[in-house]
């Protein structure tokens, strides 16, 4: 069968798909354009993308022998999975395999943020560390603070177990309760959104981005939120309405943010790269070298199946 690859992976990890099939890769680091996309897929069968790739049915259209679409990540918002499978596209993410990696980012943005790591990191290579004085550029403890997890899935529930380990009362709110032997474990308290933003000092994001969690943060959530908290999105950018975090940001409503996602990237809303109480990462939750190759050989195993006629391990519509 035909495959169209349109992220630049290793050999080692194409060789598997190589082996049984005809594979066209994308060689270059930046997104194939989309109308090369739409060209090239005409003919294939197979189809592995990754969030830079919008799927849709326009592009589907154009891809009357397609079979399978397998992405390289957990979220999947840049596929119309309801349009796939009414082509019998079948269609698979990565979940798991990246739990950790994003956990920690989440942690590392919590942690940076709170202390002004990367406000220090200038200061420092600048010579401009000034005089050591008692209340001069300090952060905010993060040890034993409140932390509120919105969306307590598999990686909200990797970052609160992190957050154990610094001794943080948790909060959590989810579309349902886990069952109350997690909750014990976890020390995970479940309580209703506006609760969570009122008593959290760090509100962390672990949703996927869809039509209930789009803007789901805005003005009246900031506004609830302490002037002394902090925000974490490593979920999707569109779950913050990002005008209304740079005017939070601004006004002081709340005290910094740390993101590693935007909601238009790889642009960012006029006035959030001047401000300094926050910390900005590309789109990088998932970045190891571990675990990217984790997240390529599953989609790889994913697309292999789903090409042979079973059911892929990861299959989101089958
Ligand atoms: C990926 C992610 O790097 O898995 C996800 O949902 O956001 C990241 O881990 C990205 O999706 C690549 O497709």
């Amino acid at each position: 069968m035909k495959i169209l690859v349109t992220s630049n992976l290793t050999e080692e990890i194409l060789a598997p798909l190589r082996s049984a099939h005809e594979v066209v890769v994308n060689r270059n680091d930046f997104p194939l354009p989309r109308s090369e996309i739409i060209e090239k897929i005409r003919d294939k069968d197979g189809l592995l993308c990754s969030i830079v790739d919008r799927i849709d049915e326009e592009l589907m259209s154009n891809a009357p022998n397609l079979k399978m679409i397998a992405n390289i990540g957990v979220g999947y918002d840049n596929i119309k999975v309801p349009a796939a499978s009414a082509r019998e596209i079948k269609v698979s993410n990565t979940p798991g395999v990246l739990t950790d990696a994003t956990a920690d980012l989440a942690f590392a943005l919590i942690l940076s943020v709170a202390r002004r790591l990367v406000e220090g990191d200038g200061r420092t290579r600048a010579n401009k560390w000034g005089p050591w004085a008692p209340f001069v550029f300090l952060g905010t403890q993060v040890t034993g603070k409140t932390l509120g997890i919105i969306g307590l899935g598999q990686i909200g529930k990797a970052v609160a177990s992190r957050a154990k380990g610094f001794r943080m009362p948790i909060l959590y709110h989810n579309r349902n309760r886990i069952p109350e032997n997690e909750e014990l474990e976890l020390g995970a308290k479940y309580v209703d959104l506006e609760t969570l933003l009122r008593e959290s000092d760090f509100v962390s994001l672990h949703v996927s981005l869809n039509d209930q969690s789009r803007s789901l943060i805005g003005t009246n959530e900031f506004e609830l939120m302490k002037s002394s908290a902090f925000i974490i999105n490593v979920a999707r950018g569109p779950v913050i309405d990002e005008n209304a975090l740079v005017k939070a940001l601004k006004e002081k409503k709340i005290a910094g943010a740390g993101l590693d996602v935007y909601e238009k990237e790889p642009q960012l809303a006029p006035g959030l790269a001047q401000l300094e109480n926050t910390v900005l990462s590309p789109h990088m939750g998932s970045a190891t070298v571990e675990t990217r190759i984790a997240m390529a050989q599953l989609a790889v195993e994913n697309l292999l199946a789903g090409l042979s006629g079973q059911r892929p391990p990861n299959c989101l519509n089958c």
